[in-house]
This record gives C-alpha cells, structure tokens and sequence, in this order.
C-alpha cells in the first residue's frame, strides 16, 4: 500500500531530472529499494506472467566463433551474415527442442505463444503461481530506479529434463531502462542579458565562445571559456562529422528502439528542422512499430523517453536526412530489450542498424539469465548483420550513483556483441571549424571570495565507462589492458552544454533546448555508418562495427581520430535544482572521477571519434 507514493514521489524527481540536468538525474534514481521491506511478496498468484524461454541454438556452440568471424576484417567469413532463415536454421533451436519445451511449458500450466523469427527465443504466458512452481523460484515486488518491478528471488531453476534446451529465462526479473539524455540546468531565453557589463552578452553562444561573460574570472585562456550554448543546429552537428552535401543515408534505414510513443515526434522534429537547417522528414520515411501497446507509465520516466525520441529521430535524421527512420517503441521501461527482438524477427523492416540510447542503471545486473538473454540476442544480431549501438551511459564511472560506493560500466553496452558509444565535449566556431573536441567528463565550480570553488561532490555528469565486471575481453579488445570488456568503444557528441538543439512538446507546448548525453552520441553514429553503407550501395552492412574500428584503428587508418584531454569551461547561472543562481563554471573533461580522457584509447571516448576516413573505411 506504500507503493504508490514512492512511485510519485520517484516519477516527479525523474521529470525533474529531464528539466534540470544532471545531477539531479542522479539524485533521483536510487538503485533497488524494497517497497515492503520484511512485508508479503507483493507479487499475487494471479498476476500475469510473460516469460522468455531463449533456446539452446543448432549449433549455439559455434555461434559467438560465427559472429566474430563475420565481423572481423580479413576472415574467410567476413560479412558473410546470414538472412533471418539462415540464422534460424544454423543457430535456431532444432524442432524438437522446440517440441520439448513447449510441451514442458504446457505441462507446468503455462501457455506457449510462440516462436520468434531468429528460431530462439520462445514466449510462454502465464501466471505468477504457474511460474513460480516452474522454475521453484520466489517472485516479490521491488521498485527499481522508482520503478515498481517484480524480482526473483534466486536464479530459476531449470528443470533436469530440459536444462541443456535452455540458455536462458528471461521476464520474471524485470530491468529498468533510463534514456541517457540530458539538459542544461537551466532554461533562459536566448537573448537574456546576463550581467551589468555589456562585455558580458548575451545568456547562450549560437557557436562556441560567440558570447563570454567576461565579469566573472576567466580559468581558461581566451577561446576555451564560453557561455552554454544555445544547441547546434544542423549545418555544425553536420560539419563537426565532415559530412558533404552527398552524405544524406539515402536507401538506408536506422531503427531507433525506445519506450512509448509521442503522437507529435514527427510533427516536432520536422518544426524544429525548419528552424534548424535540415531538410524535412518525409512521413513516408518515418515509420513507428508498436509491436505492443502501452498499458501506462507504470512509473517510468515517459517524459524522459518522449524527449529521446525526439532527440534520436532529429540526430540521426540530421546526420542522414534521406534515411528512413523507424522508431520501435516499447511499451513501458522494462521490454526494451524485448522490443530489439522484435526488431530483429520483423521482416517488414531492413533493419541493418539500431540505435539504442539507453541502459540498465547503475551496474550490470547481477542477473546472469538477464545478461545471458540479451547477449545471446546481440550475438545473433551481428550473424545477422545489424550494427547495435548503445549508450556507454551519463554518469561517468557510476560511482556517484546513490547505493554506489566503487565505479562500474552499465549494459547493455558491455557486451562484447555491441559497439559501445561515449561522449565527447566540442565547441564548433563560427565558421563551423572545429575549436576544440575532448572528453565529455564535467565538474562544477561556484564563484565565492572572488574565484572558482570546486562544488562537493565534484562531478556533475559523463560519459560512462570503464572495465566490464561480466564479460570478458572480446578479441579485437586484444591490444588493451586487462581480461574484461572495455566501454566504450567510439565516441560522439554528447556534453548537453555543447548540445543539440532539439524540438519536442511538454505538456502540449512545444519547445526547442539544447540536449545531450551518450543518447545523442548514439544516434550520431547510427546516422554516420547509414551513410557509410549508402556511400557503397548495394547490400554491403557493416553490422558489429567494434572490430573493425580496433583492426583499421591499429593499422593506422584515419577511421577513427583520438580524443585528448583539452581544459575548457562554460560559465553557467544555474548548475543544479539544488543550488541558488549564481557565477557556476563547469570543466570540462575535468577528470574528477576515475575516466580519465587520455591520448590512445581511453575510457571516455574509446578509441576516439569517427576519423576522416570513417566514412569510406568501416565499407571498404
Ligand atoms: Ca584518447
């Protein structure tokens, strides 16, 4: 019965979150809190119940060799991926295993819906009762990021007779999905005077240093300190990735999985477009999939994810205009790995890349069914020949997350059958050039006594990565330290206070902001490798694009360019909810946490930001 004024209270904190930036994001999202603390299991015996039953494939021994091999420059089997049949055949659960299972699950009382496209993954219905005896597992109610969700109590069992046919049950844990994007902290209008000298301009920089408050202490040498700026628009994000005017994606498709729908994302990106510098976004070349529909919040951050789509649609349209966009949304917070598999049995979409701009929060889950599941998907992914790209996460090295005492990466961005994309800091001058590009990675100060103090805790919000606690190294991992998976793998833009202007409606208003987070770094490169692939044409995918990245990148090719640490910061009135208005100036790629952005490949920014030959190596 406490449920709900938790679920509220956690709601608001999240949409406060979207509205005032980081900080509070992480403020508002604590890890796994027991609703009911010592009370019942919250969970009835007649509640609904979805599992996913993922199967032993044919030949499951063969395919994470498979997967590499496909993926990996120089192979005898390099994209040689399989259609959607093929894989089924290979690496789908032979019939009879099939049969067994099914006849398991009907036995145990559950109903067995069906089979998906890629042959593995088996979805039964059922009750909390039915699957609680099933698996002799204890189900209870937990919230999670604010979120109310139903937990196992221990890993479920399988049983003896069809254990070997089982890689993984899925869906009686439920995992919370956050959208990385992020906002400044504050929201004046452009043309706000902010100060009494009329050195100091106006409150935000149409480009980088266009206006500097120039009555506060200047930390930087002149050009690195500047006022926030007010969101680039399309022609900077465009000339900041080297696009020509022929670089526009056309004949290709980026799949963008998110959660809920907004009626109006098509109406708002192509508002925004008109004031942006991008040409429109055809309603013949946007399509959504709502593989289920939604049933309600159910206390996710629905705002949140409304702005992401707005976000995703924008950045990746920016980034290839003459793409088509399909947004596949899930129907709450917790399917959106679900909604990926989906994407990938659906054969009405030419899906060959998907853009994912969230995670798990906090760690990866110690849920090994979980990680077991969504890998074996993203293996299949890659066999298939569909690059996913995710979100490396917003919080840097996730130390500063409430209940968190060490750093960690987040998943689904850990996995080694995924490109793992980081953040980057740039400001782009008036004529478009590049002025400085660093690590995404910032800290805030205060002024008091006449100079910049160092707020406690330091840091604000960043990129996220670092050393995977669940996976180890992948091969084209080789040349790095350690056994375990890095992240990120590559990097985009991604700091808010040098961010993308973006149009979406709150509330039935519609608005422009400057957004950011690793949520704009994915689509971004979604977007860069759909042109890549139209540069060439015909059926040539790049699908896992990781290993060829580490194999170009150590040959020397310009296909990727390395990001090093460069001081600058951006004054700001406002840093946080918490604190009154004021002189705040935040570093950036200030390095407090353990990411350090760093010359070679580094946990920030991976290997660094697609290169000047990115474009025409990743096909080549
Ligand atoms: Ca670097």
């Amino acid at each position: 019965m406490q449920v709900r004024p938790q679920v509220r209270r956690m709601a608001l904190l999240a949409s406060t979150a979207l509205a005032f930036g980081g900080m509070v994001v992480a403020a508002g999202n604590a890890g796994a809190t027991p609703v009911r603390p010592g009370g019942g299991s919250g969970v009835p015996d007649s509640e609904p119940v979805t599992v996913t039953l993922t199967l032993t494939g044919a030949e499951e021994h063969a395919l994470d060799g498979y997967a590499a091999a496909v993926s990996t420059p120089g192979n005898a089997a390099y994209r040689q991926h399989l259609s959607r049949t093929q894989l089924q055949e290979r690496f789908g659960a032979p019939p009879s295993r099939v049969a067994r299972v099914s006849s398991w699950a009907r036995r145990a009382g559950f109903t067995v819906q069906g089979m998906d496209a890629t042959g593995t993954r088996l979805t039964v219905t059922g009750t909390a009762r039915v699957a609680r005896a099933a698996f002799d597992v204890g189900l209870t109610r937990t919230s999670k990021a604010g979120v109310p969700v139903r937990v196992a109590t221990t890993n479920p069992r399988k049983p003896a007779a069809i254990a070997a046919d089982l890689q993984a049950v899925t869906g009686l844990t439920q995992h919370v999905a956050k959208p990385q994007v992020m906002r400044q902290a504050t929201q004046l209008p452009r043309r706000s005077r902010i100060g009494a000298a009329a050195r100091d301009g106006e409150f935000c920089s149409t480009f980088w240093a266009e206006w500097n408050k120039g009555s506060v202490p200047q930390k930087y040498p002149a050009g690195k300190q500047s006022n926030p700026v007010c969101g680039y628009n399309g022609p900077q994000l465009r000339a900041l990735y080297g696009l020509g005017a022929g670089d526009r994606g056309a004949g290709q498709t980026v799949v963008i999985v998110g959660a809920f729908n907004s009626p109006t994302a098509l109406a708002d990106a192509n508002a925004t477009f008109a004031r942006n510098g991008v040409p429109p976004l055809p309603a013949s070349r946007y399509i959504t999939k709502i593989y289920q529909p939604s049933g309600g919040s159910n206390g996710c951050d629905v705002a949140g994810f409304n702005a992401e789509q707005a976000l995703d649609i924008q950045a990746a349209h920016t980034i290839a205009p003459e793409a088509t966009i399909v947004y596949a949304a899930a129907p709450d917070c917790t399917q959106l790995e679900e909604t990926v598999a989906r994407v990938l049995a659906d054969a009405s979409i030419d899906t060959t890349i998907i853009s994912n701009s969230w995670l798990i929060l906090g760690p990866e889950p110690a849920d090994t069914e979980y990680l077991t599941a969504t890998n074996r998907m993203l293996a299949r992914a890659t066999v298939l020949g569909v690059g996913t790209y995710f979100a490396s996460g917003d919080f840097g090295d996730n130390s500063g997350l409430p209940g968190q005492s060490g750093p960690s990466v987040s998943f689904p961005a850990s996995s080694p059958w995924t490109t793992a994309v980081g953040g980057t800091s740039a400001g782009i001058g008036a004529d478009n050039q590049l002025v400085f590009q660093t690590g995404w990675e910032s800290a805030g100060n205060r002024l008091a006594g006449g100079d910049w103090q160092r707020l406690e805790p330091p840091f604000l919000f960043g990129a996220g990565g670092g050393t995977s606690q669940r996976f180890t190294k992948p091969s084209w991992q080789a040349n790095l330290p350690g056994q375990k998976r890095l992240s990120p793998d590559i990097a985009a833009l991604g700091d808010p206070y040098t961010g993308f202007l973006v149009g979406f409606t709150v509330n039935g208003q519609f608005q422009t902001t400057p957004l950011g987070g690793t949520s704009l770094a994915t689509p971004i490169l979604a977007g860069l490798v759909a042109v890549a692939q139209a540069r060439v044409g015909g059926d040539t995918t790049v699908g896992l694009l990781t290993p060829v990245l580490y194999s170009k990148a150590a040959a020397g090719r310009s296909v990727v360019t390395d990001v090093k640490h460069v001081g600058a910061g951006i004054w700001t009135p406002v840093i946080s909810a918490e604190l009154p208005r004021g002189d705040y100036l935040i570093d950036i790629d200030a390095g407090v946490q353990t990411l350090k952005t760093v010359p070679g490949y580094d946990p920030v920014t991976g290997l660094g930001v697609p290169g000047p030959a990115f474009l025409t190596e990743i096909v080549s």
